[in-house]
């Protein structure tokens, strides 16, 4: 039996997606012969209420000079961390020559607002070629992965954080109790450390199971987050929902004793046992309704195609690499998948190998529906696919239930 990355508890799987890719391992088609698959499975440990992969591949495979995200292609993502970093300058920066720390920061979408007041900044971002585009922006960027040893060099090099900030990235790290101890030496007696990732409770309520994936380990709620924080002497001191990549939670833990906790960690600790996300038996009714949606959903793109449909992917996510791996989702069902990211483009989806293609393939070409694979952007997609609402597309959605619309 797998192990509890965080307790140490034995658990079992409560779902296999069976053999899966790299998410973001997009191809060319020489490629093929050699792509990489690990076997996906998810558990939900009962001792410490951490929901986890069982096994994840090698960092290197997943993060290196080829990441193919980038974070700046939303522009609603752009201006929630614009917001996300004047809070923090507004709450926590008022020391006399702040420092701030930025984990995972990709190509600089939310350091760009420290580097632009003149605070003292660091970006540590492993892929080389986001961590790249943040240099060249003007940004201070190591590109190393973080963890407790190199906390250490940071506070040798620049003393310890009044602010460590990370936005889904925590939730992608296996080896989190060296990144909590790395996080207690980094901030100074009040600092303050504040991430955001896909929040446990929405994947539940929406089945969104597309956000488990390689990258993702783990899977939070307040219930894990405070007990793995706890084990290193800080304490979860504030929460507070976003309403990003689907439903996610802002965490803030600082030093043990340093903050009176607010209210809403007492609010959503109550709601998350009311929902039972200490349950077990809540995690089987996730499975029951993961088989139901991909039976749903291969139904409907099936007989779309018989009634002689085109249907193209909108948004080569890395969530729609679990949709079309688990679903057996192929070019005979969906053509392509439309992504504005140059480095996607011309190559296959990983697993499936559906061709990835430039966006004016679809804006000059309509389909009839769309597969709306990026849709935790629906609210900005919708506002620049006018055009395609009015020549009469229509979207195929999965989240919260699989449906249709205009
Ligand atoms: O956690 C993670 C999050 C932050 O980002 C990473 N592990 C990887 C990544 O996940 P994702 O690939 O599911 O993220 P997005 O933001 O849902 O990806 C959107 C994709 O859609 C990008 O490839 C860009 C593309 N896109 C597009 O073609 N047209 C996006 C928008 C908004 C558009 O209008
Ligand atoms: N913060 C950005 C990027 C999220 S994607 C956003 O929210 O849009 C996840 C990022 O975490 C990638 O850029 C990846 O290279 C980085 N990452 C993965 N493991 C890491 C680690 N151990 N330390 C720091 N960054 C890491």
């Amino acid at each position: 039996m797998p192990k509890c990355l965080i307790c140490e508890s034995s658990f079992a799987p409560f779902i296999s997606f069976g053999q899966m890719p790299i998410a973001n391992g997009f191809l060319r088609p020489e490629e093929r012969a050699e792509e990489y698959f690990f076997q996906m499975e998810v558990g939900f440990c009962e001792r410490c209420g951490m929901v986890q992969l069982t096994e994840q591949p090698a960092r290197e495979k997943m993060f290196h000079e080829n990441y193919a995200f980038y974070s700046s292609t939303s522009r609603y993502m752009a201006q929630h961390f614009e917001k996300f970093a004047k809070d923090v300058q507004e709450k926590y920066t008022s020391s006399s020559d702040p420092f701030v720390v930025e984990i995972g920061s990709n190509d600089g979408i939310m350091l760009t607002h420290f580097a632009q007041q003149k605070m003292r900044h660091l970006g540590i971002e492993p892929s080389k070629n986001v961590a790249k585009v943040a240099l060249e922006k003007g940004i201070n960027t190591i590109s190393e992965f973080f963890d407790e040893a190199l906390a250490e060099k940071i506070v040798r090099e620049n003393g310890q954080a009044d602010a460590v900030l990370s936005a889904n990235v925590m939730c992608h790290i296996p080896y989190l109790h060296s990144v909590a101890k790395g996080i207690k030496r980094l901030l100074k007696p009040k600092g303050v450390f504040q991430f955001e990732d896909p929040y446990l409770a929405d994947i539940v309520e929406k089945t969104s199971y597309d956000q488990i994936y390689d990258e993702h380990y783990f899977y939070f709620s307040l219930q894990s987050v405070s007990h793995l924080f706890a084990m290193h002497g800080l304490e979860l001191v504030d929460v507070a929902p976003q309403v990003t990549h689907g439903g996610s939670m802002r965490y803030t833990i600082a030093h043990q004793g340093a903050y009176t906790p607010s209210p809403a960690v007492t609010e959503f600790r109550a709601k998350e046992k009311a929902h039972g996300l200490h349950l077990p038996a809540t995690y089987d009714r996730l499975r029951q309704n993961i088989e139901r949606s991909r039976a749903e959903l291969v139904d409907l793109l099936k007989r779309l195609r018989q009634e002689g449909k085109r249907i193209v992917g909108y948004g080569a996510t890395s969530k729609s690499t679990t949709i079309t791996n688990y679903c057996g989702i192929t070019p005979d069902l969906v053509e392509f998948i439309s992504d504005t990211t140059p480095i996607k483009q011309g190559k296959l989806s990983p697993g499936a190998h559906i061709p990835v293609r430039p966006y004016t393939e679809f804006s000059t070409n309509y389909p009839d529906y769309a597969l709306l694979f990026a849709w935790n952007h629906a609210q900005e997609i919708m506002a620049k696919e006018e055009g395609f609402r009015l020549a009469g597309g229509k979207w195929i959605t999965y989240v919260p239930q699989v449906s249709t619309f205009e």
